[in-house]
């Protein structure tokens, strides 16, 4: 008993230490505070083509997660890559949902501008049904055009789906999606360039929102969706890529513990 303890924990120190090797400074990603921010007057985003973070690929693990969390519903479930030659390293997220009453998401705390946005990409795998994750961005400072809630802040969230940009993945099979920034997105309050969830390219939000910024970026199923089994890793946000992963020792009781 004290022997597999041993181990397994010696498993976990030793990927998380090789986690933290692999991630320069990680102080970018603790500063975790911008998902309720809002207290920014805009004046300090770092933004820039590294999209305000650190560069390279980070492994994110349900015990290190470096501050990714559903800002809507629940957290997706780590699983094992369901089809480990099309996917990125042997874990996924799983963002399976059981009925239209249910929200997934997964989300990353940024300080970044809007009109710096770029880079922005993530890999999807439909299982069961024809609902993929939508790649989101959290925003603050948008020229709302109504005055319904957030509007003083200028809140809305920014949406890309699959099927509105030459359509979802096939069946069982990982796709990567790239260069979203280039696609048609729509927005989740009435703001300038982008009212009545009217799809737009991301470049004219951008110019009708010049002080806009953006506070968290992730991907999101539901509510609505119907019951469905999708998987999505591999996301990017300008230099900025997440893979995220099981531990696999403890795959099986990470992934059923969910959160
Ligand atoms: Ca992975």
């Amino acid at each position: 008993m004290a022997k597999r303890n041993t181990r397994i924990g010696g498993a976990v120190a030793a990927i998380a230490a090789a986690a933290i090797v692999a991630t320069a400074p990680p102080a970018a990603a603790q500063s975790a505070d911008m998902g309720s921010g809002g207290s920014n007057d805009g004046s300090s985003w770092d933004g820039g083509s590294t999209g305000g973070s650190f560069c390279g690929t980070t492994p994110v693990f349900p015990i290190l997660s470096w501050g990714w969390l559903p800002l809507d519903g629940r957290a997706p479930k780590f699983v094992p890559n369901p089809d480990t030659p099309g996917g990125t390293g042997s874990g996924a997220l799983d963002f399976g949902v059981a009925s239209t009453s249910e929200t997934v998401s997964y989300y990353h705390p940024t300080r970044t501008a809007l009109v710096q946005a770029g880079g922005l990409a993530f890999s999807a795998y439909l299982e069961e049904g024809n609902v993929a994750p939508s790649y989101q961005l959290k925003v603050l400072g948008a020229e709302r055009t109504d005055t319904g809630d957030g509007a003083a802040v200028g809140f809305t969230s920014l949406v890309w789906e699959p099927h509105y940009n030459g359509g979802n993945p096939p069946a069982d099979t990982w796709q990567t999606f790239t260069a979203l920034e280039e696609g048609q997105w729509w927005s989740t309050r009435d703001i300038a360039g982008a009212t009545g969830r009217q799809r737009v390219s991301l470049e004219a939000i951008k110019a009708a929102n010049p002080n806009a910024r953006i506070t968290s970026y992730g991907l999101q199923v539901g509510s609505g969706a119907s019951a469905s089994t999708q998987f999505a890793d591999n996301v990017t946000f300008g230099c900025t890529n997440w893979d995220f992963e099981v531990l696999p020792s403890l795959s099986s009781g990470s992934a059923s513990s969910g959160s």
